[in-house]
């Protein structure tokens, strides 16, 4: 799909950001192919999604500069639009998202990683914020996501000093959940959603809803909503083999099998 690569392996989906000679930058075309192709996504036969970039070097190094310097104030806004769209899209995306950062993950890069669920990186990552020093803020989330995840006073130190930080301290301040070796990093990204993947679907999507749409509510009305998330998840099919599979396993620790959750 022109700049993004979609590849469906049984239950998980690993879409590849595929723009190598530019570092994987966002141009309008890119942002174009990323929402088609979360557009063609099953998210009924596929239960978790790995997102990477292309080549050795780089996740995503920012929106495209070059294509931003010439650009109205009308049309920068429009740019920033376009881009929260599709990373909205990504952020509310029903099934799992995992961000496997394989090298810079700039500006935009930083951005789209913070749309996804879970972020994990390889150790050459490097991290960052740079717009101030481009005369621009962070516009496609940068300024909310990043505070929501670290805290506003990190957030702001990083984003005011437009400083780029290694992978280690971005697993310090709790930016990705793990480091891996470059080898390692997109074989534990698909291990990680694979384990998800086994998990009961409806569940897991209900899981996600209650996490994200109640970090924005007060907290007795997050609760009512886990309420009502958890209430859904009863009569479903999973829900009765997942608990009868663990009733027939105290009878007779013999009869444990893995369940096979049906998505129903
Ligand atoms: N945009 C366009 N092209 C890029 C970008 C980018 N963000 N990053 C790298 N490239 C291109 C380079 O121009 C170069 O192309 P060419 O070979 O044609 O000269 C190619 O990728 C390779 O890059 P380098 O030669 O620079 O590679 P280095 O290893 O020397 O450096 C860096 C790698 C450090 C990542 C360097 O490329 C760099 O600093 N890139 C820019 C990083 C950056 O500032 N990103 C933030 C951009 S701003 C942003 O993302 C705002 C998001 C919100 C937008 C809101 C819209 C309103």
């Amino acid at each position: 799909m022109g700049f993004v690569n979609v590849e469906v392996k049984d239950k998980i989906a690993v879409l590849t950001i595929n723009r190598p000679e530019a570092l994987n930058a966002l141009n309008s075309q890119v942002l174009d192919d990323l929402n088609a192709a979360l557009d063609s996504i099953d998210v009924n036969t596929v239960r978790a999604l790995v997102l990477t970039g292309a080549g050795e070097k780089s996740f995503v190094a920012g929106a495209d500069i070059g294509e931003m310097s010439t650009l109205t104030k009308a049309e920068g806004e429009a740019f920033g639009k376009k881009g929260n769209d599709v990373f909205r899209k990504l952020e509310t995306f029903p099934i799992p998202t995992i961000a496997a950062v394989n090298g810079f993950a700039l500006g935009g890069g930083c951005e789209i990683s913070m749309s996804c669920d879970i972020r994990i990186c390889s150790d050459n990552a490097m991290f960052g914020q740079p717009e101030v020093g481009l005369g621009i803020t962070p516009g496609f989330g940068g300024t909310q996501r990043l505070a929501r995840l670290i805290g506003a006073g990190m957030a702001k130190q990083l984003i005011y000093t437009a400083r780029n930080i290694k992978a280690d301290e971005a697993y310090r301040i709790g930016l990705v959940n793990a480091v891996y070796t470059q080898e390692e990093l997109l074989p534990a990204a698909e291990k990680m959603a694979g384990t998800i993947a086994a998990q009961a679907p409806i569940a897991v999507r209900a899981c996600k809803k209650a996490i994200n749409d109640g970090l924005q509510l007060d907290i007795d009305k997050a609760i009512e909503l886990e309420e009502k998330l958890f209430g859904d998840c009863f009569e479903t099919e999973d829900q009765r083999e997942g608990m009868a599979n663990f009733l027939r396993k105290k009878d007779d620790p013999k009869k444990v099998k893995v369940v096979d959750f049906k998505n129903a």
